[in-house]
């Protein structure tokens, strides 16, 4: 990369990364429902659970990917999940940021184990090994969804926001 082409890059990697997906490199900025912003790092979602997974890529590659199911992830920075997860409470959406600027959303009752058996992970490893450069460290994972369009790659961002309308 020349300077010419650097600099425009980096200011878009600050505008990109600023507010809540301002995460460095090996770690995750969630926040949930107007709370504080909670870091978590490689060693904290290393302590949370995972599960394994076969997933078909969108090169129609099968792998098993193996990493935390993003409702733990929303659990461990303070979202409940359960019986208070209904009323105005399902008017809430996730929405998830890759290092790219790249957003998806999901509504809360896609993530809650209570209302479907369909995974979303955020995945850490794929075939026992961390992911490579440019899909990870972490990557949204969906097994049962039929295209691959919210398989987030490099996510640094995940929070939890009120619909305003
Ligand atoms: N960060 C990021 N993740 C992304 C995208 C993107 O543009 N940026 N594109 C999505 C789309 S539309 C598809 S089809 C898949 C492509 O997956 P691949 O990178 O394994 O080919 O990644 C998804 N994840
Ligand atoms: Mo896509």
């Amino acid at each position: 990369m020349n300077s010419r082409t650097l600099l425009p890059s980096l200011l878009c990697l600050v505008v990109l990364r600023g507010g809540l997906t301002n995460a460095t490199a090996g770690e995750i900025a969630v926040r949930v429902a107007e709370g504080k912003t909670v870091h978590l790092t490689d060693d904290d979602i290393e302590l949370l659970p995972h599960q394994t997974v076969k997933a078909t890529d969108h090169a129609g590659k099968e792998a098993s990917y193996s990493g935390v199911p993003l409702y733990q992830l929303l659990q461990k920075a303070g979202m409940d999940f359960g019986d208070s997860l209904r009323g105005p409470a399902l008017a809430q959406y996730v929405l998830v940021t890759a290092v790219d600027g790249y957003r998806v959303v999901f509504a809360l009752p896609e993530l809650d184990p209570r209302s479907t058996d369909d995974p979303v992970i955020l995945a850490d490893r794929c075939d026992d090994a961390p992911l490579v450069a440019g899909q990870g460290p972490y990557r949204l994972v969906l097994p049962k969804e039929r295209r691959q369009f919210r398989w987030v790659r490099q996510v640094i961002g995940v929070e939890v926001l009120k619909a305003s309308k």
